[in-house]
């Protein structure tokens, strides 16, 4: 019998590419969608037909429960979070609700539903934050910096405490920076894809940016979903520090972008210092060994690979007039 895996942030980057990975799999699909953000189905494109979807506010307890009770996933992936980071500073007590409120409800609808299901929590490398070391594993301590990271962590605890008190078979995978043609366009690497093919179609002239030093590890989001699948098919439930083990700065990045399409970036990009963030000076940057030892995991997609497939995305999607990305 077919596999049931149940995703909250079904319509986000991640979501898609999980979906995708999952129906190859021969999985039965179902998102856990709020009632008012169904039309964002759309954004899964040819997808949306192959996966169910369950509407509930995942702030419900009871009907996340039920749901639990009623689909018997054998897996939950929880992807839903407001996931643009400087966001998180205008509501942080939201930020903490939707993050680590969700968690905590799936995590305790699983324990009352009995079920054997397999979890999987989406941490995040911002809960490294302020680091001392690079690059980072599972042993580098916490030190987040902002509320996303604050809420992030928060979750990942409380998926450590449930299944040591409870024996929940539940994972969470620490991943960096994953993008892809499916990046909302406030993502640097997205706002920069976008940036470099129109201005090489000549309908913009110039790329107002924040930091050009800040360093990040930048992975295709197509690998890192596959790391999750694998987490939950291992002997064990772990964490897993998910990154390509490679730093880049924002100036490498827009190099590198604008080079695609043969471009001088210097003579387009701008630096506006409202687009700054404060504290910038640790380096994020993933030591994936674990991840590659335990579960075979590498990433596949170069940074020169992810940008090409970015910009040549946008070049395509603004040729064509088109709204949504085919990948
Ligand atoms: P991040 O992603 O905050 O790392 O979180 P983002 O793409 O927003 O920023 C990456 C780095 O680029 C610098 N930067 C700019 N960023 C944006 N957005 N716009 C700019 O113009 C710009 N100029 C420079 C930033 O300062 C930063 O250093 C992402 C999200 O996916 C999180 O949800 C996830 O948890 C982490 O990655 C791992």
């Amino acid at each position: 019998m077919a596999k049931t895996a149940l995703i909250t942030g079904i319509t986000g980057q991640d979501g898609y590419y999980l979906s995708r990975l999952l129906l190859e799999k021969g999985y039965r699909v179902v998102g856990l969608v709020p009632p008012n953000r169904q039309n964002s189905l759309t954004k899964l494109g040819a997808l949306a037909n192959q996966v169910e979807i369950y509407a509930l506010q995942l702030t419900d307890s009871e009907a996340l429960t039920e749901a639990v009770k009623q689909l018997q996933p054998n897996e939950i992936y929880n992807l839903a979070a407001p996931s643009f980071v400087p966001d998180s500073w205008n509501d942080p007590l939201a930020t903490l609700d939707l993050v680590t409120g969700t968690a905590t409800r799936l995590l305790t609808a699983v324990r009352h539903a009995g079920l054997q299901t397999r979890f999987y929590q989406a941490s995040s490398s911002e809960m490294f934050g302020d680091v001392d070391r690079s690059p980072q594993d599972e042993n580098t301590p916490f030190r987040p910096k902002n509320p996303y990271a604050a809420a992030k962590l928060h979750a990942h605890w409380t998926m450590v405490h449930q299944r040591e008190r409870y024996g929940l078979f539940a994972c969470s995978g620490i991943l960096y920076n994953h993008e892809s043609p499916r990046r909302p366009a406030n993502f640097v690497t997205r706002k920069v894809s976008i940036a470099a093919a129109s201005i090489k179609l000549g309908l913009t002239q110039v790329l107002e940016m924040g930091n050009l030093d800040a360093k990040r590890d930048w992975g295709y989001a197509g690998d890192h979903v596959e790391a999750m699948w694998r987490m939950l098919q291992a002997d064990e439930p772990e964490e897993y520090v998910i990154g390509t083990g490679q730093l880049h700065s924002v100036r490498e990045l827009v190099a590198a972008a604008f080079d695609c399409v043969g471009l001088d970036w210097t003579r387009y990009v701008t630096v506006n210092p409202n687009l700054l963030r404060p504290d910038e000076h640790f380096h994020l940057v993933a030591d994936p060994s674990k991840a590659k030892r335990q579960l075979n995991w590498e990433p596949k997609v170069s940074f020169e690979q992810l940008l090409e497939k970015m910009v040549l995305k946008d070049l395509q999607r603004l040729q064509t007039g088109s709204q949504y990305i085919v990948e």
